[in-house]
C-alpha cells in the first residue's frame, strides 16, 4: 500500500524494487534539458545520490513527453517503476513535474538511513480540479520573499498549482507601485499588533512569480477593494478615502473604511495599480477583493464593482473577486471565490460564473484546530480539525450549483494572529495535505481512514522538510 498524498487516480503494485545507487542516472531528451536539470536536482536531494543526466536508459529514471496520450491532459502523468528502469511520461512539462513529486514521495523520507529503493508500481495520475490553491495573507503580517519561496516548495511537494497572495489590507500595503510610491513606503510600514511591516519591491515580486512558475505554480495577486483599504487611504490622503479611523491601522476589525466611490481619482488609482500589477504578473488572473465592504452603501458598491471590473479587464487579465461581488453584475468570465455566504456564491453560479471553493468552515486554515490551539481565530464557531478539512466535496458543497462551474479549491491563511513562517506552518500543516487531496483526487478515490494512515507516514517527511506541523490526535503518527 502506498502512502502518497494526494492519492493518485490509479495505482497498482508490481513485483520487485528499483534500487537506486551511485550508478543510477536520469535520462531525458535534449529538448527537455533545462526542466530535466531542475527535476534531477530535486530528486538528488530526495535520494541523496548524484543522479547524473545521461543518455542510457537501463538503470535509469527516464523522462519523456508523449504527444498522443489524451488521458493525461495538461497535468497528468504515467509512472512505471520496474526493477530495471523507471519510466515517467506526460503530455506536458507540468505532468513530469508532478510525477517527480510522486517519485520523491515513493523514496524513503530519509534516504541516508537506508539504501534508497522504490517498490515497483504502475500509476496513471490526473488531477480532479484545475484549481488547487493556497492563499497567504501577507498584509496583516508581512512574510519576506524567502518565507514565500519556502511555502511554494511545500505546496509543490503536494501538487498545488495556485498561490493567491493577499497583498493589501487595512494593516499594510505590500507591493511597490511606482506611480503611487507612498502606498508601499508609508502603507507598507505597518502590520497587525504594531509588528514590523514590509513590502515587496517589484523585482522581489517578479522573483516570487518566477520561482513559483518554475514549480508550476501560478501567482494570483489580490489588491482588496473597496474596503480593506486603510493602508492605502492613510498613505494617500488625495484618495479621500472614507474611514472610521485616521492614519495607519494595527487592529483586527474589518469593514470600517472604503475607497471613495464618487471621486474620479479612485478609478485612476485602480487603473495605475492594476496596470502595474498586470505588467508584473504573467499569470492570467488578478483578484480585486470586494469582501466585507460594510462601509460602502449597497448601490455604490455595485457601481464600484462594475467599474472596477471594466478597468481591470482592460489589462487583458481575468478577474477574481470574493463572493460579495455577486451582489452586482459580474462580467461573464469573472470568477467568484466562495468563503461564507452561500446565497451570494449561488447567485454568481446562477449567472454562469465559475467558482473557487474556500468555505470558511472547511478550509480557512487560520481557524483553530480546537479550543486550545494557541494561534488562530474561531469566528466561524466551528473548529477545523484535519478531518473537517478533508471530509467534504467541493462539487457538492453548494447545493444546486452545477458541478461544472466549480474550478477547484483554495485554502486561505489569514494572518491576524500569525506572524512567522513557523506559525504559518503550524496552521497550514497537516491540513494543507488534506486540501491537496481534496483538490487532486477524485471523490470516489478518497476515504478518511485511508488518508489518516497515509498522513501518519508523512510525519517524518514533514519533519525532513523542516515543517512545524500540528500533531493532530486524529492521526496515528
Ligand atoms: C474574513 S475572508 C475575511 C478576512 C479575515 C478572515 C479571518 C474574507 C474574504 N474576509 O478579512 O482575515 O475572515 O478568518
Amino acid at each position: 500500500m502506498h502512502t502518497l498524498i494526494p492519492a493518485p487516480l490509479s495505482f497498482r503494485s508490481e513485483s520487485g524494487q528499483f534500487r537506486l545507487s551511485a550508478e543510477t542516472s536520469l535520462c531525458a531528451p535534449d529538448d527537455l534539458r533545462p526542466l530535466a536539470e531542475r527535476l534531477a536536482a530535486s530528486l538528488r536531494a530526495a535520494a541523496g545520490l548524484p543522479l547524473p543526466l545521461r543518455e542510457k536508459t537501463t538503470g535509469a529514471i527516464c523522462l519523456a513527453l508523449t504527444e498522443d496520450d489524451s488521458a493525461l491532459g495538461d497535468e497528468g502523468y504515467r509512472l512505471e517503476v520496474r526493477p530495471e528502469t523507471v519510466k515517467l511520461t506526460a503530455a506536458r512539462p507540468a505532468g513530469l513535474f508532478y510525477g517527480i513529486q510522486t517519485l520523491r514521495q515513493l523514496l524513503p523520507p530519509d534516504p541516508r538511513s537506508v539504501p534508497p529503493a522504490i517498490d515497483a508500481c504502475t500509476l496513471l495520475d490526473v488531477p480532479r480540479f484545475p484549481w488547487r490553491g493556497a492563499m497567504l495573507d501577507v498584509a496583516r503580517h508581512f512574510f519576506p520573499v524567502e518565507a514565500v519561496k519556502r511555502l511554494i516548495d511545500q505546496m509543490a511537494f503536494y501538487k498545488f498549482n495556485i498561490l493567491h497572495l493577499h497583498l493589501t489590507d487595512d494593516q499594510g500595503w505590500r507591493l511597490e507601485i511606482k506611480s503611487w510610491p507612498k502606498l508601499a513606503e508609508v502603507g507598507g510600514s505597518s502590520a497587525t499588533r504594531g509588528d514590523p511591516g514590509g513590502y515587496y519591491t517589484q523585482e522581489e515580486y517578479a522573483e516570487i512569480v518566477r520561482y513559483a512558475a518554475e514549480r508550476f505554480i501560478t501567482i494570483v495577486p489580490e489588491i482588496d477593494m473597496p474596503s480593506h483599504t486603510q493602508a492605502a487611504i492613510a498613505a494617500c490622503p488625495e484618495l479621500k478615502g472614507i474611514s472610521k479611523y485616521s492614519g495607519l491601522y494595527t487592529g483586527t476589525e474589518v469593514g470600517f473604511c472604503t475607497l471613495n466611490i464618487h471621486e474620479e481619482i479612485t478609478y485612476r488609482f485602480i487603473e495605475d495599480v492594476f496596470g502595474e500589477l498586470a505588467a508584473l504578473t504573467p499569470g492570467p488572473y488578478l483578484h480585486i477583493g470586494g469582501d466585507e465592504a460594510h462601509s460602502t452603501p449597497e448601490a455604490d458598491y455595485q457601481n464600484f464593482i462594475a467599474r472596477a471590473q471594466q478597468i481591470v479587464r482592460q489589462t487583458g487579465k481575468q478577474i477574481i473577486a470574493w463572493e460579495e461581488a455577486a451582489k452586482g453584475q459580474l462580467l461573464p468570465d469573472t470568477i467568484a471565490q466562495y468563503w461564507w455566504q452561500a446565497d451570494l456564491a449561488r447567485r454568481a453560479a446562477a449567472s454562469g460564473n465559475r467558482l473557487i471553493m474556500s468555505p470558511a468552515t472547511q478550509v480557512y486554515l487560520d481557524i483553530k484546530y480546537n479550543a486550545s490551539t494557541p494561534l488562530g481565530q474561531d469566528w466561524t464557531q466551528k473548529y477545523i480539525e484535519v478531518q473537517d478539512a478533508y471530509d467534504w466535496d467541493p462539487a457538492a458543497a453548494l447545493e444546486g450549483v452545477d458541478a461544472a462551474l466549480i474550478l477547484g479549491v483554495e485554502a486561505p491563511l489569514w494572518t491576524e494572529t500569525i506572524a512567522t513562517p513557523q506559525e504559518a506552518d503550524f496552521m497550514y500543516f497537516p491540513r494543507l495535505c488534506a486540501v491537496a487531496e481534496v483538490g487532486w483526487t477524485p471523490q470516489e478515490g478518497r476515504a478518511w481512514e485511508d488518508f489518516r494512515r497515509r498522513l501518519a507516514a508523512h510525519g517524518p517527511r514533514l519533519e525532513a522538510l523542516g515543517i512545524n506541523y500540528y500533531r493532530s490526535p486524529q492521526i496515528p503518527w
